[in-house]
C-alpha cells in the first residue's frame, strides 16, 4: 500500500519538492476559491516566491464545498502539481498552509481577512460570482448578495465576505489587503471594485469606509493563462503511481502558463511587495491589450470548440481540433477575433499566437474536456463571443465565426434538454425553457433571439445579427429535431 501525501511522507517522493519548511511559513495571503486553475497557476508562483523568499503562506478558503478541505488537510496543505507536455514533470507544492471552508470557519475567515500579516487576497471565483448583469453593471438580486444586503456582517457571498474583512482593517486602522481578481473577466481587478463599493453602499456601510475604500483599495487587473483540465480518476490514479505516494487531488495543466498584472503597487512598507516579475509575471500598466487578446482569441475559440464539438460528440479539445471542419473555425475564429484588436500586446505576433493557440489545443496530454468549457455558458459568453461580435458589427467585419459559437450554443442546450443532462449554468432555467419550444421540425428561432437572456435588444434587433444566426441556426436546428424525431419513431 503507498503511503499517502503529507509533510511525514514527503521525502519518500522523487517529485520536485519545496526548498523551504512549509511548516514554518507565515500566512500572508488568503486565497477564496481554491479550485483547480488557482492551484495550477496562482500556487505555482507562489511556491517559487517561497523557494527563495518563504514569507508567504497560504489559507485557501471556500464558500460552497469542503471538498478542498477534506481532501487537502490530512495532507498538511501539500498536493502534486503535474506540468503535461513534451517533457512531463511533476512538483509537489507546499505554500498551501490551511484550508477554511466559509460555513463553518467564520471566526478563522475573520480573523485572517483582518490580519495585518494578511497582504494579499486572490480570488478565482468564475465569472458568475461577481453579482454583475448583462450590462456589466452590479446586480444584486441572486440570493447570497441579496442576504448579504440584509446582513453585512454575517455574509455568505464572496462579494459580502471580502466587504466585510475589509471593514474589520478600517475599523482597525490597518491598511486593505491588495485584492487580486484571477478571473477570466475583462477588467476583473475594476469590476470587482466597482461592485464591492455598490455592495458598501447598498449595506449602508460608513460613508467613511466607503471613501477609504475608493481610496486606498488596490484591485491590479490581470490576466492569467494556462490550460488545467478537471481531475478525473484515471489521472488520479495516474498520478499517484508517477508520484509514488497518493494524493486525494492531484492537478495538472499544461506547461505554459502566463500571468500579466497591473503595475500598480501599493506602498512597500506596507510589505505586500511580491516581486512578480521576478517569478515570470508581465508587469504592465496596460493590461487590457493581454486580456482581450486571450479572452477573444484563446477563450472565444474555446467555447466554439465546446458547444460544437459536442454537438459531433467528441469528448475533448484535442479531439475536436483534430476535425477539419474544427480547425477550419478554430483559425477563422481567431483571424476574425484577432482583426478586431485595436492594440495587439505589445511584441506579441497575433499569427503566432493564433498557431501557438491551436498546438496548445492540440496538446494530446491534456485531456480537457468539452463539457468544462460547455458550463456557465451565459456567464462566458458574452466576455468572450458578444463583446468582440460587437466590435465586428460596429466596423463591418465577419461576425460569422462568432455567430457560428452562438447557434452551436443553443444547439448544445437543446440537446442536453432533449437528452435531460442537466446544465451547468446560473441561467439554466431561462435558457432551457427558451429551447424548450423547440421541438417542432418547423419551428423558427426569431422569438429564442428576441427573448435571450444574455444580450441587449440593441443586438436582437440587429438585422445583420438575427439574419446570420438564423442562418448559423437553421442547419442545427434541423439536424437535432431529425434526430429526435426518428428516435421517437
Ligand atoms: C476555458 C478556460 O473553461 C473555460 O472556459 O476556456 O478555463 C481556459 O482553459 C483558461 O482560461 C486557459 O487559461
Amino acid at each position: 500500500m503507498m503511503d499517502s501525501l503529507s509533510l511525514n511522507t514527503l521525502s519518500k517522493s522523487k517529485a520536485i519538492k519545496p526548498q523551504f519548511d512549509p511548516k514554518t511559513l507565515p500566512i500572508s495571503i488568503v486565497h477564496i476559491g481554491p479550485g483547480a486553475f488557482f492551484r495550477a497557476h496562482f500556487m505555482d508562483y507562489i511556491d517559487r516566491l517561497n523557494d527563495t523568499n518563504p514569507r508567504f503562506g497560504v489559507s485557501a478558503l471556500s464558500l460552497h464545498s469542503r471538498k478542498v478541505k477534506d481532501a487537502l488537510t490530512p495532507q498538511d496543505g501539500l498536493y502534486s502539481l503535474h506540468l503535461l507536455d513534451q517533457t512531463p514533470s511533476i512538483k509537489i507544492l507546499g505554500s498551501l498552509r490551511e484550508c477554511l471552508f466559509a460555513p463553518e470557519d467564520g471566526n478563522l475567515w475573520r480573523l485572517r481577512l483582518s490580519a495585518p500579516t494578511t497582504l494579499y487576497v486572490s480570488l478565482t471565483i468564475t465569472e458568475k460570482a461577481y453579482g454583475l448583469d448583462k450590462f456589466h453593471t452590479p446586480d444584486f438580486s441572486g440570493d447570497e448578495l441579496t442576504h448579504d444586503i440584509r446582513n453585512p456582517h454575517h455574509p455568505i457571498s464572496v462579494i459580502g465576505i471580502l466587504l466585510e474583512g475589509l471593514s474589520l482593517r478600517f475599523q482597525q486602522s490597518i491598511a486593505p489587503f491588495v485584492l487580486l481578481s484571477c478571473d477570466n473577466l475583462s477588467e476583473n481587478g475594476s469590476k470587482l471594485k466597482t461592485v464591492l463599493l455598490a455592495l458598501a453602499k447598498a449595506q449602508a456601510r460608513d460613508q467613511d469606509f466607503i471613501y477609504w475604500l475608493e481610496k486606498e483599495l488596490i484591485c491590479p487587473l490581470t490576466m492569467v493563462d494556462s490550460i488545467t483540465p478537471a481531475t478525473n480518476e484515471d489521472f488520479q490514479l495516474l498520478a499517484c503511481e508517477n508520484l509514488g505516494l497518493n494524493d486525494s487531488w492531484p492537478i495538472k495543466r499544461e506547461a505554459f502558463c502566463q500571468f500579466v498584472i497591473e503595475d500598480h503597487q501599493p506602498d512597500p512598507s506596507l510589505g505586500a511587495d511580491i516581486n512578480w516579475a521576478h517569478l515570470g509575471a508581465i508587469m504592465t500598466s496596460d493590461v487590457r491589450p493581454y486580456e482581450m487578446a486571450k479572452l477573444w482569441m484563446l477563450n472565444a475559440t474555446h467555447s466554439g470548440l465546446a458547444y460544437q464539438g459536442c454537438l459531433k460528440n467528441y469528448n475533448t479539445v484535442a479531439e475536436a481540433i483534430e476535425d477539419n471542419d474544427l480547425l477550419n473555425y478554430a483559425t477563422a475564429q481567431m483571424r476574425a477575433s484577432a482583426s478586431l484588436l485595436a492594440k495587439p500586446p505589445q511584441g506579441l505576433d497575433l499569427n503566432q499566437y493564433s498557431l501557438d493557440l491551436i498546438k496548445r489545443f492540440q496538446n494530446p496530454m491534456i485531456d480537457h474536456k468539452l463539457t468544462q468549457i460547455a458550463m456557465d455558458g451565459s456567464q462566458k459568453l458574452p466576455v468572450r463571443i458578444l463583446a468582440p461580435l460587437k466590435r465586428a458589427l460596429e466596423q463591418n467585419h465577419d461576425i460569422q465565426p462568432f455567430v457560428q459559437v452562438l447557434a452551436a450554443w443553443f444547439g448544445f442546450i437543446r440537446k442536453s434538454y432533449q437528452t435531460n443532462v442537466a446544465l451547468q449554468d446560473p441561467l439554466n432555467d431561462k435558457v432551457w425553457s427558451l429551447c424548450s419550444k423547440w421541438q417542432a421540425l418547423d419551428w423558427e428561432p426569431s422569438s429564442l433571439i428576441s427573448d435571450c437572456p444574455i444580450w441587449d435588444d440593441e443586438l436582437a434587433y440587429n438585422p445583420e445579427f438575427s439574419n446570420a444566426l438564423t442562418a448559423a441556426l437553421l442547419p442545427i436546428m434541423s439536424s437535432i429535431n431529425k434526430k429526435n424525431y426518428e428516435e421517437t419513431l
